[in-house]
Order: structure tokens, then sequence, then C-alpha cells
């Protein structure tokens, strides 16, 4: 049976989620199956038993695991046999690295140059949930968090310089190969492509150059996926 993964449901097919991309491309790395299905923000507590609040979730044959590093992990330990998702405990041990680094600086950088486009790009019966939860986290409008991003923008691209150094001498954070960690930092980029048209690196940037290589793999998923760019 196939593996049943939960991802966010955005407006016309955009699955915009940072955590679910991680997934995504983890159950592809595994030569997973997986049936697809979009849910809305206001619809993650009618999965399962109700329990978990976030996605991604998986139920792989009644097994429900949530959270991206949990569901990693339940891969790896599950699915030995397939392609590995971190070559090793030292290799999950600096995948965790970019977990960290992804949200703290990544996700923490991105957020405010493009939360009124996430508004605009989530579900009709998402809308308000989003606006309220995200307001308060913030403690202003969207449309106040988000202006004047042209002015923050060289700063972001400035905290991605030890990404831009790696990868413009090897062609992913794995090496020659992708590994969990280009997942987990492809998910923020993505999250921005695929709701926002705001440029936040620049074309010839080496960061740019291994975000599409990260989303040619496994046929394009990453690059299929309805997006800005
Ligand atoms: N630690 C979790 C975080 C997942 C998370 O925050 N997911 C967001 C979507 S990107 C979510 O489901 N949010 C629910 C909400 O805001 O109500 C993981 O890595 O899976």
């Amino acid at each position: 049976m196939a593996i049943a993964f939960y991802d966010l449901m955005g407006q016309d097919g955009r699955n915009f989620s940072p955590y679910c991309w991680r997934t995504r491309l983890a159950l592809a790395h595994k030569g997973l199956n997986y049936e697809h299905k979009g849910t809305a923000f206001t619809a993650i507590g009618q999965v399962g038993a109700g329990d978990m609040k976030t996605v991604p979730i998986i139920d792989d044959g009644g097994k429900m695991v949530g959270d991206s590093n949990a569901i990693a992990d339940y891969l790896e330990a599950t699915y030995p046999d397939r392609p590995s998702l971190f070559g090793g405990p030292g290799g999950r041990g600096m995948c965790y690295f970019f977990h960290s680094w992804t949200n703290a600086v990544v996700h923490a950088g991105l957020a405010n140059m493009v939360i009124k486009d996430i508004h605009d790009h989530v579900c009709a019966e998402d809308k308000d949930y989003v606006r309220t939860s995200r307001e308060k986290i913030f403690g202003a409008a969207l449309e106040d968090v988000q202006a004047g991003r042209e002015d923050r923008v060289e700063a972001f691209r400035a905290s991605l310089t030890p990404l831009r150094l790696t990868v413009r001498s090897q062609a992913f954070l794995g090496g020659d190969t992708a590994n969990y960690a280009d997942y987990t930092v492809f998910g923020a980029f993505q999250w921005a492509r695929t709701i926002s048209d705001f440029q936040l690196v620049a074309d010839d940037d080496p960061v740019f150059a291994w975000f599409l290589r990260v989303g040619e793999l496994f046929d394009g998923l990453g690059r299929n996926t309805p997006g800005y760019y």
C-alpha cells in the first residue's frame, strides 16, 4: 500500500510548505510510492486521530508519523535497503545542523519578505486563519511586515554565504549526490518560489544554480510543481 503523505495545499496546486518539501524529497530519495494528500491548514486537525497540529504527516500502513525530522528518521530506519538519506549517524548529526541553520537563518530571514505573498496564495478557507495567526506572531499587519523587503534582501543574501561557498565548489550539500541536508535547505527556497515572484537570490548566484539542480532531481519533482520561476 502506498504511503499517504499529507502536504499543505495552497491555491492552484501550490504546495508551499518548506517542511513538507523535506518529506516529499525524502520519499522520492527512498524511491517510495506515496499518495499525495493536499490539506488545508484548517483541515490538519482532521488527519488521522486529529492529534497532530502540523504537516507533514505520513500514514504508512496505519503507522502515523508527524514532524519532518521524525519522518526522515522513520523512513531511514524502516527502509534501510533504500538509498540512505543521511549516509550514517555522522551524516544524521550534520543534517540536524542544516535543520537548525535553515530554521534560524533562512526561514527567519525570508519569512518577512514573503508573508503577505503566502497569505495571497493559501486556499480560501485558510485566509482568515493565516492572517490572524501570522499577524499575532509578527505583531503587525502582513502588509507592513513585508513592506521594505527590497531594503532587507541584501542582508538576507549575505546570510547565505556559507551555503554559497559550499555549492559553488560541489554539486550538493551531500557532495556529488544530494542528501537530506539539501532537501532541508531546498524546502526554504521552494517555499518562496511557490508563492512569490520576489527575487530572493540573484540569477547568477551559485545558490540559485544549486536550487535549480535540486529542483531537477527525481524527474524535476521540485521544478514541475507550480511556482514563479
Ligand atoms: N517541526 C515541524 C514543523 C512543521 C510546520 O510548522 N508545518 C507548518 C506548515 S509549513 C504547519 O503545519 N503549520 C500549521 C499551522 O500553522 O497551523 C516539522 O518539521 O515538521
